[in-house]
């Protein structure tokens, strides 16, 4: 890593344990209710705020009837104290935006799901995403149930701001967090998913739940992500998830110990002149990196850096096309001066190059 880098990331990791050790009575507490949030000054940002009377993050945007939608987690105040595990993360429902054209203003359509709606969710409204086919739209997300174990739900609508009525129970079958439904020109839809930490996945090594924590030795492939193809009804997977393989240059797994390339969290696809792009947070190194292959499943040669680290912990984006320019949807704790459970949601273009590869976007 660049000089510039660390000295990024570890100025980063100070404003997370400062943020984390803050009071959750200080004067962050009213901010939702007010609208009086303290903010440090724009010009450091490459990107404004998008949304500042409530916190949001994990912005998944999509395209629907020309229209753009983003489906985000709401973030909220906690008295639980930050820990590795994310326990501090305790969003209780989603909101949905949208934008008529880039710039525009941005709509909040309200609550469009909230945890007391759903019979099988206990806890922890983490990162959904949202699909559309054949006239319903599709809301996924996790959270964590009684047992305190994250699993992957799903509920619909006919309009893509919801309300959205949720299943009585998870997706079969499903586990971890932070959903990615990606649509394939064949309409066949894919979901990737999972997070290490706090979002689980090390927990599920040997297919069932074992609730403690076991990683790979730094030497070994990594924890990968999974992608599942799912049902013509868009409500249970169709096939046992699977491993999504992420290379490094020579064709080998990348190693549990390569942290600033290796997966953590945060899957998203998207598709470039016939190149399937599979792009995630390297979760405690704080990058969007961004790993190419030929078809949906992979797997995945990595390729470099699409954002460099926020403002705050978490790093997750979302990149779409909307009118003809390609858009990266991403997060930071500008509002809340980097208290890394409070964030809020920013869009910037993002430039694919002749080669196909991302420009790197420094926030
Ligand atoms: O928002 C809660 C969690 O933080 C998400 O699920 C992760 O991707 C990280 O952004």
């Amino acid at each position: 890593m660049q000089n510039t880098q660390r000295l990024l990331v570890l100025l980063l990791t100070i404003g997370y344990i400062g943020s984390s050790c803050q009071s959750p009575n200080s004067s962050q507490t009213s901010t939702e209710e007010t609208n009086e949030i303290d903010s440090v000054p724009a010009q450091e940002f490459l990107a404004a705020p998008l949304i500042s009377h409530i916190y949001t993050a994990d912005p998944s945007a999509h395209v629907f009837n020309d229209t753009l939608y983003i489906y985000p987690s709401h973030d909220i105040e906690s008295d639980i104290p930050a820990d590795d595990l994310g326990s501090q993360f305790a969003m209780r429902d989603y909101h949905v935006f949208s934008m008529t054209e880039m710039g525009s203003e941005v709509t909040d359509h309200g609550v469009a799901l909230s945890v007391d709606e759903v019979p099988w969710a206990d806890r922890q409204m983490w990162a959904p995403d949202a699909a559309y086919r054949d006239g319903t739209y599709y809301l996924y997300f996790p959270a964590k149930d009684e047992a305190g174990i994250f699993r992957i739900g799903v509920a619909t609508s006919t309009s893509p701001t919801g309300a959205f009525a949720p299943n009585p129970a998870p997706i079969e079958g499903s586990f971890s967090i932070d959903p990615a439904v990606f649509q394939d020109n064949d309409e066949a839809y894919y979901m990737y998913f999972g997070g290490i930490w706090g979002g689980q996945l090390q927990r599920w090594e040997s297919e069932q739940y074992v609730a403690e924590d076991t990683y790979p030795a730094d030497d070994q492939p990594a924890i990968s992500p999974k992608v599942a193809r799912l049902t013509d009804n868009m409500l249970e997977f169709a096939e046992e998830p699977k491993d999504v393989m992420i290379l490094d240059e020579s064709g080998k797994p990348l190693k549990a110990g390569d942290n600033e390339r290796r997966f953590f969290e945060a899957a998203w696809v998207h598709k470039y002149q016939d190149t399937y792009y599979f792009s995630y947070s390297t979760g405690d190194t704080h990058y969007i990196a961004y790993a190419t292959g030929d078809n949906p499943y992979g797997p995945f040669t990595y390729q470099g850096v699409v954002l460099n680290p926020v403002l705050g912990w978490t790093n997750h984006h979302s990149i779409v096309e909307f009118n003809g320019q390609w858009y990266l949807f991403y997060h930071d704790a500008e509002l809340s001066n980097g208290q890394t459970h409070l964030r809020n949601i920013k869009v910037t273009e993002l430039t694919h190059r002749a080669d196909g590869s991302i420009e790197t976007t420094t926030p």
